[in-house]
């Protein structure tokens, strides 16, 4: 039994696609996970706390086993192995995985909101997501009619990253 997840990747301190690479390769070796497709990595302008440098951005679908709280588990694990540094809501870090869908499930619980609460209003989660699940509905809109309502002016495909990751993922 197999459910298709996304997940968003996002960093703004230090090699960020390194670590991107890092977590794709843990994602890939970990039981229960397939990883079905990436998108590019994106250079995105910092939503939320604005003063902070841009960050890069990615999405992947995910083919898995393991259940959300299980998932929520390995991303977290993940972020912890990749060094996350967190000190402020919104603020930079050098790895954040988030759980974007988890199939249509829903789940509103204090550590774990599926589907992602705040994806709706992020061009740097909508963008890269688009890459790998034009179809993708949240809250009943589809991907694309939910950019168009936000300012993805400054969201934009950085190639050499982006290269970089399919390579070391090859
Ligand atoms: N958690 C609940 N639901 C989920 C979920 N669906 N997926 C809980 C993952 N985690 C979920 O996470 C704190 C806790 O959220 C986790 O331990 C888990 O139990 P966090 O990532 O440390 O949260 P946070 O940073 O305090 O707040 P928030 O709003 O979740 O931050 P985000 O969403 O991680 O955003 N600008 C650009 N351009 N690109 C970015 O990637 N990222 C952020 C941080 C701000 N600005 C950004 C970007
Ligand atoms: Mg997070």
């Amino acid at each position: 039994m197999s459910t298709r997840a996304h997940l968003a990747l996002g960093g703004n301190i230090g090699d960020v696609a390194g670590a991107f690479i890092g977590a794709l390769q843990a994602l890939k070796a970990a039981d229960g996970v397939t990883i079905a497709a990436l998108s590019r990595v994106y250079r995105t302008p910092p939503w939320g706390v604005t003063a902070q440098p841009d960050f890069l951005n990615m999405a992947l679908a995910i083919d898995t086993s393991l259940s959300p709280r299980a998932l929520l588990e390995l991303c977290l694990a993940i972020e912890r192995a990749g060094g996350r540094v967190r000190d402020m809501r919104w603020g930079p870090r050098n790895l954040d995985i988030d759980i974007i869908t988890y199939d249509d499930v829903l789940i509103d619980e204090p550590d774990l909101t599926i589907p992602h609460p705040r994806a709706q209003e992020r061009a740097f989660v909508l963008a890269p997501l688009a890459d790998v699940a034009r179809d993708l509905q949240l809250g009943g809109m589809g991907l694309n009619a939910l950019l168009a309502q936000l300012d993805a002016s400054g969201v934009h495909v950085d190639d050499e990253a982006t290269q970089r990751v399919q390579k070391a993922l090859q």
